[in-house]
């Protein structure tokens, strides 16, 4: 079974300039211990490019590797996983072309959690929490009620997501979350490796600064 704390997820709008995979380097040295790769813009070539250097990278840390989307993409560099979104191929679909490897999915609604789990999905993301930027076509946020919700009927890992910063992690993690995901949190900061520190300090109920 798939099981971690703190998720990263890539997002390069968020370091002009900064490599992709040092900026997410930085993160699994602060404490990430699972990373996806989403990206909505690059053409095939450049996602395959920058999914093999991923792949690299989290082999070379023993973390898992997941790929958002792109299930094609997530075979061809051997990744750990997919992650889907309710608009994508329905789990029985992916599951019969993953095999084994992970597949998490976003839910937005106890009804979605419900049936991802049924389904057979690995671990699913709780969210948006929070409001979002991150996320253009995303619902509004469910709020921490939602994470109440999730925390006391599904048995399945789930990571609560959408617009989580050190600020409000505490009340996310007295909400039920014990794993969480940031993106712009994470990516966006000039060292990424002290706030992942903080995130992990956080989750294991230590609270206080990096
Ligand atoms: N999925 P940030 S919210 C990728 O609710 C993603 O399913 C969400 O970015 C969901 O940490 C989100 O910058 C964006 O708010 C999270």
């Amino acid at each position: 079974m798939v099981d971690f704390r703190l998720y990263a997820i890539t997002g390069e709008t968020f370091h002009p300039g900064r490599r992709l995979v040092d900026v997410m380097e930085q993160a699994i040295r602060g404490g990430a211990d699972i990373v996806q790769f989403r990206d909505k813009t690059s053409g095939r070539e450049e996602l395959l490019r920058k999914a093999a250097e991923l792949r690299e990278l989290t082999r070379r840390y023993g973390i898992p590797f997941i790929v958002n989307d792109h299930v094609d993409i997530a075979m061809e560099v051997d990744a750990d996983g997919i992650h889907l979104g309710q608009g994508d191929m329905p789990i029985s679909e992916a599951r019969k072309l993953v095999g084994s490897k992970i597949i998490g999915i976003s839910t937005h609604a106890i009804s979605e959690a419900q049936l991802a789990e049924a389904e057979g999905a690995d671990y699913i993301g709780v969210g948006p929490i929070y409001a979002t930027a991150t996320k253009a076509d995303v619902v509004d946020p469910v709020g921490l009620s939602y994470i109440r919700e999730v925390a006391g009927v599904i048995k399945i890992p789930f990571v609560a997501i959408g617009g989580i910063k050190l600020g409000n992690v505490e009340e996310v993690i007295r909400a039920g979350a014990s794993r969480v995901c940031a993106v712009s949190e994470i990516v966006g900061s000039p060292d990424p490796e002290a706030v992942c520190r903080a995130f992990i300090h956080k989750l294991e109920g230590r609270g206080g600064a990096a």
